[in-house]
């Protein structure tokens, strides 16, 4: 089988040459980038022909995504009756997707074969200063996330520190990354402002300038974020790329049902 190189632009992005100067300058740049404002979006990162084969990869399967429409805080909390009505964690918003898990894709699809390429999961440890592991995970390690006209993710943030995401195809219209960055402070969050974000203010919105072929490194814990509608007739394809700061990690056979509405603990 051919390698996995050929998967990624080279020339930008040498990820297969580490310990030369290229790869230190590159590493550098995307550590303080990621320091200073939480994301680094890598341009370009997949070659145009290889997104191509991801996009028809994704078609193939599509029929056999799980729909998931969710209701939830921005922390996927439960309600808490005790907080006055209007308190922002009160405050409900919508998720609707088709999610592709891992075990649906075959290992010759060239999102599967990037996720597993030594060199990236090498790299992004060096980014993000700690070892990376991949998802032990048969069906959350990697995953695509197809949303339709209308489909959307509400605001929230992410429960894993760091999320990569590959954007593979990008709607007519919506399906926007939009982020506030670092709203959730280490100790306090700033509530007022959650709060007039959640009624539909932008003041702090900023929207990321994702294109198909895009790896995002983004630190959802901090950053309050979303996807908005998607418009028109093409469908939004992002693949989420779960590598975790330990080796071995699962999700509970209780998580994997609310997901992907089976059970697959490898
Ligand atoms: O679809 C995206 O671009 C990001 C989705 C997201 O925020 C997530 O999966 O947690
Ligand atoms: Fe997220």
């Amino acid at each position: 089988m051919q390698g996995t190189e050929y998967i990624i632009n080279k020339e930008k992005y040498p990820l297969d040459q580490p310990g030369t100067d290229a790869w230190k300058t590159l590493a550098e740049n995307c550590k303080s980038s990621f320091q200073q404002t939480g994301a680094v979006i890598l341009k370009n990162f997949v070659q145009q022909p290889i997104l191509e084969r991801m996009i028809a990869e994704t078609d193939r399967t599509i029929h056999r995504s799980h729909y998931c429409e969710d209701n939830h805080n921005v922390f996927f909390e439960e309600d808490n009756s005790a907080l006055p009505m209007d308190h922002p964690l009160r405050m409900r918003e919508t998720t609707s997707l088709n999610s592709i898990p891992h075990d649906l894709m075959s290992p010759n699809d060239a999102l599967h074969q990037l996720y597993n390429w030594d060199p990236l999961i090498h790299f992004l440890s060096e980014v993000l200063e700690y070892k990376l592991f991949r998802m032990a995970d048969p069906m959350a390690a990697l995953t695509v996330n197809c949303m339709r006209a209308s489909q959307n993710h509400g605001w929230h943030y992410d429960e894993s520190q760091v999320t990569i995401t590959l954007l593979i195809q990008k709607s007519v219209e919506g399906g926007l990354f939009q982020t506030v960055p670092d709203l959730r402070k280490k100790d306090t969050d700033d509530y007022s402002m959650l709060s007039a974000v959640l009624k539909g203010s932008d003041s702090g919105v900023v929207t990321l300038d994702v294109e198909p072929g895009d790896l995002l490194i983004f630190a959802g814990f901090y950053s309050l974020h979303r996807v908005t509608p998607i418009k028109g007739k093409t469908t939004r394809y992002v693949g989420t790329l779960c590598y975790k700061d330990k080796p071995n990690m699962m999700n509970s056979p209780e998580v994997q049902k609310l997901f992907y509405g089976r059970v697959n603990q490898g």
